[in-house]
């Protein structure tokens, strides 16, 4: 109901409606409204209430909620369940927590701020309050568990090319979960799945987008190696529109995925790629050396051409080194 009054106000923009003509179109009480005007006024939403004109919308607030994430969503079903938070530990946590109790493909888990955001290996992410994108989606795809790390590329190509479309930043991915802009990191991703020997239950994409940070919102340790779309930009960003095209072009390439395969993602990776023809310093739980990325393979693993050979990394954390000048 909610949703109904939000449209009707949104669709006359500008104008008064009366508490009796809105009672009257979607077939509820004058207290109905009136009780559902009092809780969007609390969430947020600037609607003017004059007691002979009635209600008038001016806008909506600078928060990714599921009605305003809703509205003129295109997906089909992603995104279409939405669980939002205004402050959370980790979205990845509690995505993993729902999905495992069932929770249907395409379901979102959104929050505005997170207290005990994750990186790989239990690294922290700084996910501070209204100012990114901090959410996790649930998959349920029909791959076998190996297929489960070409998922991280291909939300890696769905955000960046959701980021260019929307603010024309030429951002770019670097293996395996980064998105940079200007060698510093813009967009991570943390993937986690749950599996059988040779069926996956679920996939986890979490994803972290700092959108709105400006330079000194950074903590002190991210400065130089992190940055924002409103710092690239130089203006703030809508969050929402941006959430939606990210939704749209995930929702795309994983059908896409679904019926073609990954050969198609993979190339559009190597497109956006920054990492393939540079030199590299990879770090493996166990290993350690350095090479050209010279592609990447139909796994999606990142292939290096060291002095001992050709080297497939499937995990990992690879830093790029800056090229020589002189
Ligand atoms: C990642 O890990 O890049 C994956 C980050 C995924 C975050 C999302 S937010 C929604 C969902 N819920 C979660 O709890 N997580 C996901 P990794 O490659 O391990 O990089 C982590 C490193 O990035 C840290 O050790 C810092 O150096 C750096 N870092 C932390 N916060 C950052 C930020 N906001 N922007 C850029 N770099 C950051």
């Amino acid at each position: 109901m909610r949703s109904s009054i939000l449209n009707l106000l949104r669709q006359r923009s500008g104008e008064y409606l009366s508490g009796e003509e809105i009672a009257k179109q979607l077939d509820v009480s004058r207290t109905a409204v009136w009780k559902h005007m009092q809780e969007l006024k609390q969430g947020g939403y600037a609607i003017e209430a004059h007691s002979r004109r009635g209600y008038c919308f001016r806008q909506a607030p600078d928060l990714l909620l599921p009605d305003e994430v809703s509205t003129g969503l295109k997906t089909k079903f992603i995104g279409c369940k939405i669980h939002y938070f205004n402050q959370i530990d980790s979205t990845n946590n509690e995505a993993k927590k729902i999905a495992a109790a069932g929770a249907a493909e395409g379901t979102v888990v959104i929050s505005e701020e997170q207290n005990g955001g994750r990186g790989r290996l239990s690294r922290g992410w700084f996910s501070p309050e209204n100012l990114g994108i901090w959410m996790s989606i649930i998959l349920r795809p029909p791959f076998n568990p190996q297929d489960a790390p070409k998922c991280t590329l291909l939300a890696a190509v769905a955000i960046a090319k959701a980021i260019r479309q929307v603010t024309n930043v030429n951002c770019g991915i670097k293996w395996p979960n980064d998105i940079l802009y200007d060698g510093k990191k813009l967009v991570g991703i943390l993937t986690e799945m749950s599996a059988e020997m040779d069926a996956i239950n679920h996939i986890v994409i979490g994803m972290g987008i700092n959108v709105n940070i400006t330079e000194n919102e950074f903590p002190d340790e991210l400065k130089d190696i992190a940055t924002s779309l409103r710092v690239i930009v130089g203006e703030p960003i809508s969050r929402v529109k941006l959430l939606q095209e990210i939704l749209s072009q995930l929702e795309e390439l994983y059908m896409s995925a679904i019926k073609n395969g990954f050969p198609e993602i993979l190339d559009d990776w190597r497109k956006y790629s920054v990492t393939l023809g540079q030199t590299v310093n990879v770090i493996g739980i166990n290993t350690q050396f350095s090479g050209v990325a010279v592609d990447i393979d139909e796994d999606g693993a990142l292939l290096v051409e060291t002095e001992n050979g050709k080297q497939k990394v499937i995990a990992g954390d690879v830093s790029i080194r800056p090229k020589q000048t002189s």
